[in-house]
């Protein structure tokens, strides 16, 4: 039974005209990486878009399973490098705009960052993923305290005592909520990070568990019966608005926040309440990977195979295809992943 379930499901993903598949391991390596200048192996959300370090790291860590050591090496070891070269003093990182596109990568403005905790946060994710295929322990030893100082800076020191959560910026900035989809991501870059750390015998890994434990209290503080808040400063949740308000139900399950999976059916269900037709890719934007993503975890493959083509539609429009983004690009190769019954889990190292 199990086998012709999954014989069905490879028909269907073989035959849905394989024109239209998305080769997003070579998209993203021969049209979103920076060739040249100053963030040379940088990569761009899209064609002569500009350089957002949290939706490349979310790209990236979808196509690390795919590479063999030397792509490794040139594609995401170079990109890990430009990053701790590029962070500010106080280990935040600017994201970066090109005026001229392509035509001059030496021309740009670095422009703020929407976030400091979720870029450190997927970038610790990245760096797991990296360590796990790459075992590079030369690499790991040589950048281990910038990597200490990228997780205590942005995630460690900015927890507040009071709920666990994450805030949005180190302090002193004015927006310090602690926001459910960034902590959500927060509390994988912390696992995934200490999980590293143990593995290499680092002293720190309880350490790190630890704060990412706080952050699942915090998680299960942002849930209130009907579904999760936005944020800590939120009482209720929000059906009103796409996003954030029904987007960040499905974050706690897409980065396998366990400490609160019995949240995870509520949450599922107040997505589909008041957005039943995500899978269109209709209602935002952009396509909004991450859902579909969240369906296949769940075993909802006709609402994931659903989205795969409406991606794939968008992608190969041209009035849409700017908003196919890096970061969607990941999401929908680890949807296929998943129902494709990729050894490779969703989440974790
Ligand atoms: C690594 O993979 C790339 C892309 O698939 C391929 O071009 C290259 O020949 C491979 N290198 C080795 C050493 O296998
Ligand atoms: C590219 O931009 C840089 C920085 O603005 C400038 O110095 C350089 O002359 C430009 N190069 C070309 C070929 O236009
Ligand atoms: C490990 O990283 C170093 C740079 O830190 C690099 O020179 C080396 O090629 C990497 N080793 C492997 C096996 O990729
Ligand atoms: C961190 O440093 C950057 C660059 O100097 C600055 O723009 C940012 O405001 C700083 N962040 C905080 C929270 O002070
Ligand atoms: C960690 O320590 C154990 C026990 O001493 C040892 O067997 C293992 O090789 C060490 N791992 C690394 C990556 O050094
Ligand atoms: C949960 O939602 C109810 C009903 O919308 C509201 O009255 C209550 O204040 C909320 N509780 C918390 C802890 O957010
Ligand atoms: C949404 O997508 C489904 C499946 O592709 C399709 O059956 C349905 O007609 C679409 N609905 C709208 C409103 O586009
Ligand atoms: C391309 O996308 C635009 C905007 O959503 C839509 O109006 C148009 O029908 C699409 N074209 C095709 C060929 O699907
Ligand atoms: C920023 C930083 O310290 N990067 C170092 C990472 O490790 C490599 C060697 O593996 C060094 O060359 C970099 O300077």
């Amino acid at each position: 039974m199990v086998l012709r379930i999954f014989f069905f499901i490879y028909l269907i993903l073989s035959s849905h005209s394989s024109a239209q598949q998305i080769d997003v391991v070579n998209y993203i390596k021969n049209q979103l990486r920076i060739p040249s200048g100053p963030y040379t192996s940088g990569y761009v959300i899209a064609p002569d878009g500009y350089l957002n370090w949290y939706f490349a790291n979310l790209g990236l860590i979808s196509i690390v399973q795919y590479m063999n050591s030397t792509d490794l090496d040139f594609y995401i070891r170079r990109y890990l490098d430009l990053y701790l070269t590029k962070l500010n003093a106080n280990f935040t990182i600017d994201d970066v705009n090109f005026p001229n596109g392509h035509w001059n990568w030496s021309n740009y403005n670095r422009v703020a960052p929407d976030s400091d905790d979720s870029y450190a946060s997927t970038f610790l994710s990245l760096v797991s993923r990296y360590l796990k295929s790459s075992n590079n322990q030369t690499w790991w030893s040589q950048n281990l305290s910038q990597l200490k100082n990228i997780a205590y800076y942005n995630l460690a020191l900015s927890q507040k005592p009071e709920n666990g959560l994450i805030s949005v910026f180190q302090p002193p900035a004015s927006d310090t909520q602690g926001y459910l989809m960034d902590n959500c991501e927060n509390y994988r870059g912390l696992r995934d990070f200490a999980k590293t750390l143990r593995f290499y015998n680092d002293s720190d890994a309880d350490y790190y568990d630890l704060v990412a434990t706080g952050v699942s209290n915090g998680i299960s503080q942002l849930f209130n019966s009907t579904g999760f808040v936005i944020s800590d400063d939120w009482q209720n949740p929000d059906p009103t608005t796409f996003y954030p308000g029904i987007t960040c139900q499905i974050f706690p399950q897409a980065y396998g926040v366990s400490e609160v999976n019995q949240d995870f059916d509520v949450a599922w269900a107040f997505l589909n309440n008041y957005a039943p037709k995500w899978p269109n890719c209709s209602i935002d934007s952009y396509p909004w990977a991450i859902l579909g993503f969240v369906a296949a975890l769940r075993g909802q493959t006709s609402q994931a195979l659903s989205q795969i083509v409406a991606i794939e539609n968008m992608f190969h429009n041209a009035s849409t295809n700017s908003y196919v983004i890096i970061n969607e690009l990941g999401f929908y190769l680890r949807t296929k992943n998943l129902i494709s019954g990729s050894p490779i889990s969703g989440y974790g190292i």
